[in-house]
């Protein structure tokens, strides 16, 4: 709180603006970015600017600088807020979480990186092996997920194209003892399509750009990424030496050389199955790659005719039990065959992941004999999106951040709340956007437009996107923050055969409905399925991603769960799960969409600022009482200031000691005194203190400087 960066740099925490306003909140954030002061707080929140540069702070002189402090000590920086949850997890024994928030770009990756490496900073001092080894997985963990799971997008050169979910187990002694990593739906289109200005996954460049000849040439490769229709757009400088790390971060996990060698060969299959193209002469349909069919066969143990049938052929049960093959059309051939290629890719990260948390999972940990194993949670997720085409990926996206955006609400509120009850305090509520009411018209059971996604798919005969639209238009004409393309047919941006729009927190999204029945249903044909686990199979390790193929045809009749319904029973598990901890905020802000080091756009930027609703917080926050310090801690500070407390005080408590100070200063309507804490409603009466205590420093060091050298 106090400030340390001197007035120069503006205010380091929201709640001291003289006014709370837009204007001078954004004035604030604006002149503190131009600083190079990309962090302030609000309270114990973080609002974070991306600087689109190299700053120097991230280095192991600030380390040790934030390391044991309490946030109002130092300026604002990620590695106070990491270092606040750290201490609430050690000293309180409290399950902790970091919530990194912001729409894409905004830097919440990059957040989580940093906030990783300070945690793996800070801990193990005494340098045991079996603990550097737990935090040494933690980090490489980072740059395998990225290299599967990010990609290019038209907002974001490194965009994660996956939620990431991560805990990090401690023992008693506060040492990270292993961890676990949740993912959440990756957007596998993108394997088989990509917008334009967009790339497919890093992975795919990083194994053509950086593996030597001989390597390609066993994976029956070329090192040009224009030559497989996945992965036609640009590559980058960096997808060689990233390959490197890439490898390294492999290893040092603990991947062996043979699992290592099987995750190259998927991809390649994945290349060059995304080659394969088929002709029909009306009859039958014939594929006219057959080469590749038999690279694949070869990378994926599997024989050629067996792929070739599942390419050209579907297997299906008829009524009365029978099994038929049944021809595809051209259509269906190429379906199946993105469907496959999409279903390779998701299996194949699905499958890394549980790898690595079979690597840093905790083995053999008993609470009796190590103390309560305590958990800090740190959340990057895909950030709010809003494209030029806006598909179900984008959909889910949203939603997801709608729940983030939800959660927030309550715990900010809740938080507060809570302390205020706690301690005694009346509380003023402060009005707020509840976004509840977008997050019930997607995922309200029955009225849902999830519901009504789902509905359409399970219903027998052909539903087209088009029929599922019309009954999203008719059911929820009336929602306030839903647009029916009926009700604005003089609207140009949405197109009248295809779009609906959402009113979401962060601001109307227009959504193609095209492609949105087939990506909820997610249907890949069971032939694929077995092929993959075909028990004649020499790959073990295949065999382990495709479980499901195990069924025989007559077996498979359940209906599996739609993906916008998995995705939002995990998100629905995932918000519970964060819901139960301490939370800590981040909240990212893009300041340009020119990935500018030096352009603050303020429209963008106050955009960013309302939907986020971190003017509320901030009101919030004073409102109630904008500072709160526990007695002890404060009289510790503060001491100095009144002649009644400085050096010591002879009152009954420290409470008592602290009302001391306050009446000194006049105060005491400015504050109000809980059962620990005293909190204080508005910054003046603090700045008056802050400001006396510095001018009582360089005093007081005089005066103990003449007592050493004996002058008194
Ligand atoms: V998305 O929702 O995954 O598309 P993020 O994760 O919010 O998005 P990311 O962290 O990937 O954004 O940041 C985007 C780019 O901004 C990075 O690749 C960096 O080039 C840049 N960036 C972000 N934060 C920092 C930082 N603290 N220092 C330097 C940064 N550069
Ligand atoms: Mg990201």
């Amino acid at each position: 709180m106090a400030e340390l960066e001197g007035l120069e740099f503006g205010k380091s925490d929201f709640v001291l603006l003289d006014e709370v306003s837009m204007e001078q909140f954004m004035e604030n954030l604006k002149l503190r970015f131009e600083k190079g002061r990309i962090y302030t707080y609000i309270g114990e929140v973080v609002v974070s600017v991306n600087p689109y540069r190299q700053m120097d702070m991230y280095g192991k002189d600030s380390i040790e600088a934030y390391r044991g402090r309490e946030l109002y000590e130092n300026p604002p920086h990620l590695y106070a807020v990491s270092d606040a949850a750290y201490k609430a997890m050690k000293r309180r024994a409290k399950d902790t979480c970091i919530v990194i928030s912001g729409e894409s770009g905004a830097g919440k990756t990059e957040a989580s990186k940093y906030i990783m490496q300070y945690i793996a900073a800070i801990t193990n001092p005494s340098q045991r092996a079996e603990v550097e080894s737990v935090k040494n997985v933690l980090l490489k963990s980072n740059c395998v997920l990225e290299a599967f799971g990010n990609a290019k997008t038209n907002r974001n050169d490194n965009s994660s194209r996956f939620g990431k979910y991560m805990d990090i187990n401690f023992n008693f002694n506060g040492d990270p003892t292993g961890g676990h990593i949740n993912n959440y739906l990756l957007e596998k289109s993108r394997v088989v399509q990509q917008q334009e200005g967009e790339r497919n996954f890093h992975s795919f460049y990083q194994l053509l750009r950086g593996s030597s000849d001989e390597i390609l040439e066993s994976l029956h490769l070329q090192n040009d990424p224009a030559l497989y229709a996945c992965t036609k757009e640009g590559t980058s400088n960096n997808d060689r030496s990233s390959h490197r790390a890439v490898m390294n971060a492999l290893q040092v996990i603990g991947f062996s050389k043979e699992e290592i060698n099987s995750i190259y060969q998927i991809l390649a299959s994945i290349l060059l199955l995304g080659n394969v193209q088929f002709e029909s002469d009306g009859e039958s349909v014939q594929i006219l790659q057959l080469e590749a069919v038999n690279h694949i066969s070869d990378l994926t143990a599997t024989d050629p005719e067996s792929i070739s049938k599942s390419l050209l052929y579907r297997t299906v049960a008829t009524g009365g039990g029978e099994v038929i093959e049944k021809g595809h059309t051209e259509q269906d051939a190429c379906f199946g065959r993105d469907a496959f290629a999409k279903a390779l890719y998701e299996r194949l990260f699905g499958w890394i992941v549980g790898r690595i948390n079979s690597v840093i999972e905790v083995k053999n940990y008993n609470p009796v004999l190590h103390g309560k194993n305590t958990v800090i949670g740190v959340l990057d997720i895909y950030g709010f999106e809003i494209f030029d085409n806006n598909s179900f990926e984008q959909f889910c996206i949203n939603y997801c951040n709608e729940k983030l955006q939800q959660l927030f609400i309550e715990l900010i509120l809740r938080q507060e709340q809570d302390e205020y009850q706690r301690e005694g305090i009346t509380w003023q509520e402060i009005d707020y956007f509840n976004n509840q009411i977008i997050v019930d018209l997607v995922e309200q059971p029955h009225k849902g437009i999830i519901s009504i996604l789902d509905e359409a798919c399970l219903t027998a005969g052909k539903v087209t996107d088009m029929v599922c639209l019309d009954s999203m238009d008719t059911k929820l004409a009336q929602h306030p923050h839903y647009t029916s393309r009926k009700l604005c047919p003089t609207d140009k941006t949405m197109d009248f055969k295809k779009h609906f729009r959402i009113r979401h927190y962060a601001g109307d999204v227009t959504y193609s409905v095209e492609g949105f029945l087939d990506k909820n249903k997610d249907l890949l044909f069971q032939d694929f399925k077995r092929l993959m686990y075909n028990r004649f199979s020499s790959s073990p390790f295949l065999k382990e991603m495709w479980p499901d193929g195990q069924l025989s045809i007559t077996e498979v009749t359940k209906r599996p769960l739609t993906a916008a319904t998995l995705f939002k029973n995990s998100i629905v598990a995932l918000v519970d799960k964060l819901a139960c901890k301490e939370p800590y905020y981040v909240r990212c802000i893009k300041p340009n969409e020119m990935k500018s080091p030096v352009l603050f756009d303020d429209a963008r930027c106050q955009h960013q600022v309302a939907y986020l609703g971190l003017l509320e917080n901030v009101m919030v926050r004073r409102a109630g009482f904008a500072y709160r310090q526990p007695y002890a801690r404060f009289l510790q500070r503060y001491k100095m200031t009144c002649e009644y407390t400085w050096p010591n005080h002879l009152m009954a408590s420290d409470r008592e000691a602290v009302e001391a100070i306050i009446t000194q200063h006049g105060f005491q309507d400015d504050v109000a005194y809980g059962q620990t804490k005293l909190f204080v409603r508005t910054p003046r009466s603090l700045f008056t203190l802050e400001q006396e205590r510095a001018a009582l420093i360089p005093i007081l060091v005089l005066f103990l400087q003449k007592i050493w050298r004996g002058a008194i």
